[in-house]
């Protein structure tokens, strides 16, 4: 029997436990039926927590994108890999057949080469979504470059943090992106940001825009003349398994973003093998997942899941509203999408808007949804299976992270009878665990814990670049023996999962990971901020908003308070971005403290949020006096 494809309840059941009790013979199987190796593995896995080492199919080599495209050229040389859908309806959408995307990344791949990039260099990725974006990744990967994507959203300090701190030394980018009805001068961001990344040597610039752009004599190249003079062969480099593939920054709940680490055989084996089953892909299907390859979602369910299989993927420029809200559903019935891959955020904003927009346009091709990033609410759950799926398409609300690589618990369409807000159950080989506030792991249904994982998957993260200390601190420290997810959980009488919510100093904003500390950095570098903090609130469109409390200096002129809310809201997008503006903000005299210093984010929690009848315990407070003032003036 393959296990690849599974099709109805009693097989999960059947092959979950085979995964549990036998990982490293199922895994084997997995590997050795649905991939191509230059060489095989010695052992299929070696893991301790304690240290944290985690290493699936030492000794093995391959590359990736022999799996994700030259595998594939015997039967698929003509069939679709890529359709590139661009933000105006009015441009031609692209069919990039497997054949093409082979010429377009070899072309690459030796413009890579020809300029100086070798195996295991970080090279910046920081494009809008189009089709150069894919070609940039897999280059990377077939010269076995370690690409580093930073979304096309970040502002120019993100970037070059980000570009520092794994050392680029080239960057990727464009003339400027479309978004809607806006052109972003991406080249500008990028120039501003390389004043503080001297490692970098080369910026390959693709057009898009065509708007005028600086170009820095011997350090900035237009990318297209060099990729028509290009061999369009190129033979993939041999990579060991646990050689890095890539890496993609994390925000963590303190300092600087994390650049989550991971490597080439084991996350090919689980996004390709959690792409087949979770989104039930068969031959000839369009699938189309809505997220930007800058996040985790689009690495693993845009390119390397869908291309493993041989599937047909959409690359979408645009956005949800251009040139109306009914964008989305023109696509799907454009292109007869039949899996349709989005984010809760995304879903309650259309749900805003008149339901015409949606029943305008024949969906029937649609078979599975899906849903990742942050809890989908029961509201938002109800109105995509019945205005997208038309109750019969089944949600799958897949739960997972930046740090596991790939899906891990998740409805199997089809097969797992699905509830809404559920994520369900654990995918193939997924140990979950939930532990309660004294280390110990909580047994039997109906309870609730925090979310650990027991036993290593494929595609778990191997490390944060440049800081493994940091890696075991944040994931193995926690609890003994265990991954700690940072998010909370419930299991239901069934055994099945509901996610709710980050446990730390994580807000997820529009499915947007933020980490807090960065915020606050970012608002106290204001000349009359003396000190604050950030919590999340709930918020019909984005699932949490943003909201602070600020502490002004006592010194200096008297500034207008809506002026200072407006220049603060303006430093934050220059230094990360427009994603983390905030809300709310409410000048306080002082920040709850616990006598060791830290911020009681709890009260404040339950002061933005409104939920203020049982404050808990504020006696150990060292300024309890406070708590009555924030609460008083709060907005
Ligand atoms: C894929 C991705 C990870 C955090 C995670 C959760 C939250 C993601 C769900 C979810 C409830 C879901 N990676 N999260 N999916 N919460 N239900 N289906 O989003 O690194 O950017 O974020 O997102 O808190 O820890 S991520």
């Amino acid at each position: 029997m393959s296990n690849y494809h599974i099709k109805h309840l009693e097989e999960y059941f059947q092959v979950y436990r085979k995964s549990v009790q036998r990982p490293e013979t199922f895994w084997e199987e997995i590997a050795e039926e649905h991939f191509v190796w230059r060489k095989r593995w010695n052992k299929v896995l070696d893991w301790d927590f304690k240290k944290p080492e985690i290493k699936w199919f030492e000794g093995a080599e391959l590359n990736i994108t022999e799996n994700c495209i030259d595998r594939h050229l015997p039967t698929r040389k003509n069939k679709t890999a890529i359709i590139f859908e661009p933000n105006n309806p009015e441009e031609p959408a692209q069919h990039i057949t497997y054949g093409k995307l082979h010429e377009k990344v070899c072309r690459m791949a030796n413009v890579l080469k020809e300029q100086g990039v070798k195996k295991g260099d970080r090279v910046c990725i920081y494009l809008p979504m189009i089709p150069e974006l894919a070609y940039a990744v897999l280059a990377c990967a077939r010269i076995g470059a370690i690409h580093s994507v930073v979304f096309a959203g970040f502002s120019s300090n993100a970037l070059a943090a980000r570009i520092n701190d794994c050392e680029c030394n080239m960057i990727i980018t464009s003339d400027g992106s479309y978004r809607g009805k806006k052109v972003l001068d991406l080249k500008k961001i990028v120039d501003v940001a390389l004043k503080t990344c001297p490692g970098i040597k080369k910026v390959l610039v693709a057009k898009r825009t065509g708007n005028k752009i600086s170009m820095k004599k011997d350090r900035d190249l237009w990318l297209q003349p060099l990729l028509d003079n290009a061999y369009a062969d190129f033979d993939a480099e041999r990579m060991a398994a646990e050689d890095p593939l890539f890496i993609l920054y994390t925000s963590g709940s303190t300092g600087k973003p994390k650049g989550m680490v991971h490597t080439c055989a084991g996350y090919m084996v689980y996004t390709a093998y959690t792409f087949k089953n979770i989104f039930q892909y068969k031959d000839g299907d369009v699938y189309w997942c809505t997220a930007d390859i800058g996040w985790i979602t689009g690495h693993s369910y845009i390119i390397y899941g869908p291309l493993a299989n041989g599937a047909t993927t959409l690359m979408f420029e645009g956005v949800p509203s251009y040139p109306d809200y009914g964008r989305f559903w023109e696509v799907v019935q454009k292109h007869k999408v039949n899996q349709f891959y989005t984010a809760p955020t995304a879903i309650r904003a259309l749900a805003k808007e008149n339901l015409d927009y949606v029943e305008k346009y024949d969906l029937s091709s649609l078979r599975v949804l899906g849903s990742v990033g942050e809890p989908i609410n029961e509201e938002a759950w109800h109105w995509y299976n019945n205005n997208v799926g038309k109750g019969k398409s089944p949600i799958v609300d897949t739960w997972w992270q930046t740090e596991t690589g790939g899906i891990m618990i998740s409805p199997i369409p089809f097969v797992t009878p699905t509830t809404p807000t559920y994520a369900t159950l654990p995918f193939i080989g997924i140990q979950p665990a939930l532990m309660n506030e004294e280390g110990k792991e909580i047994s039997g249904v109906q309870v609730d814990g925090r979310l650990c994982i027991k036993f290593p998957w494929p595609s778990m993260a191997r490390t944060i670049w440049g800081n493994h200390d940091r890696y075991r601190d944040t994931y193995f420290t926690a609890y003994e023996d265990k991954y700690f997810t940072g998010d909370g959980a419930l299991r239901d009488a069934v055994g099945y999962y509901r996610i709710t919510g980050r446990v730390d100093d994580v807000i997820i904003v529009s499915g947007h990971n933020l980490g807090t500390a960065p915020i606050e950095d970012s608002i106290n570098e204001h000349p009359a901020v003396a000190e604050s903090a950030i919590v999340g609130f709930p918020h019909d469109v984005k699932g949490n908003a943003l909201y602070g409390f600020v502490i002004l200096k006592e010194v200096g002129e008297v500034r207008d308070r809506d002026n200072l809310r407006k220049e603060i809201n303006q430093q934050i997008t220059e230094q990360i971005g427009p994603i983390a503006k905030l809300d709310k903000i409410q000048f306080v005299s002082g920040l709850p403290k616990t006598r060791s210093g830290k911020i009681m984010r709890r009260i404040l929690r339950k002061i933005a949020s409104k939920d203020t009848s049982n404050m808990g315990d504020i006696s150990t407070l060292l300024n309890p006096e406070v708590v009555e003032e924030i609460h008083k003036n709060s907005l």
